[in-house]
């Protein structure tokens, strides 16, 4: 692919025109543009972008409460891709005991059904990510010394949180997207757990309060639950979060 386009940047004498085609690159990806790179060119992340690491946690890895099928295969790349970044924040689903997003704190309801709540229709889960529990810890081969955040979510019982930035309400706010434009940053990168919940409502809520959001796909596992996955992605393209692989991080 490179050599193609080597090929193809001699052949047309394209000098300046390559020169042209990469500052627009540049600049397009500063402003957080919605357009995937063109072929050949890598990202690399710079001092306004921001790794967000979800819920690589005990509980969504094979063996815990809430599984995600292969959800510890993508532990070695996100962590070869927080080591590209210079600012990492990671979130963790932190559930109180009988919280309401659990299938034991509704009678007669079994994981996976859904149940309508005040704030709308609300997915039941397997009882997952308790608060101090070791399902709710990050995943011990998680090696990322230069994160600089982690934010706890989904620690009000009477709501959930798949989120980083908002609660299932829509409205109430986990202090991040506050935090995230206090420092500066302007395009948020995803990696993590599960690509159809907590990474979709993060991407979605990222593109909300106006930060660029690309999903790095093969650093993510689903959950795929009636349709979820399909679902999420339709969604996240509607406004314009970008689906990359890590092979487009120059990491
Ligand atoms: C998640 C379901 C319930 C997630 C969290 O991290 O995607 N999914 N809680
Ligand atoms: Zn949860």
């Amino acid at each position: 692919m490179v050599t193609d386009r080597r090929e193809f940047l001699k052949s047309t004498m394209a000098g300046a025109l390559a020169a042209t085609a990469a500052a627009g690159v540049t600049r397009a990806h500063a402003q957080g543009a919605q357009q995937a790179s063109p072929k050949g060119t890598k990202i690399k992340p710079g001092p306004r972008d921001v790794l967000l690491v979800v819920d690589v946690q005990n509980d969504f890895i094979p063996g815990g409460a809430l599984a995600v099928k292969e959800g510890d295969a993508i532990v070695p790349l996100v962590n070869q891709l927080a080591a590209g970044f210079e600012h990492v924040i990671l979130t963790q689903d932190w559930h109180t005991p009988g919280h309401i997003s659990f299938a034991s704190s509704h009678p007669g309801k079994k994981p996976f059904e859904t149940t309508q709540l005040a704030y709308g229709t609300q997915v039941l889960w397997p009882d997952h990510c308790v608060q101090g529990t070791p399902g709710a810890d990050l995943h011990k081969d998680l090696k990322i010394p230069h994160g600089e955040l982690i934010i706890r979510k989904g620690y009000r019982k009477q709501m959930d949180s798949y989120s980083a930035f908002f609660e299932a309400d829509g409205k109430t706010t986990t202090g991040l997207s506050g935090y995230v434009k206090d420092r500066g940053f302007r395009q948020v990168y995803l990696v993590g757990l599960a690509t159809d919940f907590c990474v979709c409502w993060s991407a979605l809520d990222a593109r909300k309060v106006g930060l660029g959001a690309s999903v790095i796909e093969d650093a993510c596992r689903g959950i795929d639950t009636n349709g979820s996955l399909g679902k999420a992605w339709e969604q996240m393209t509607k406004v314009g979060v970008k689906r990359i692989r890590s092979t487009d991080i120059a990491v």
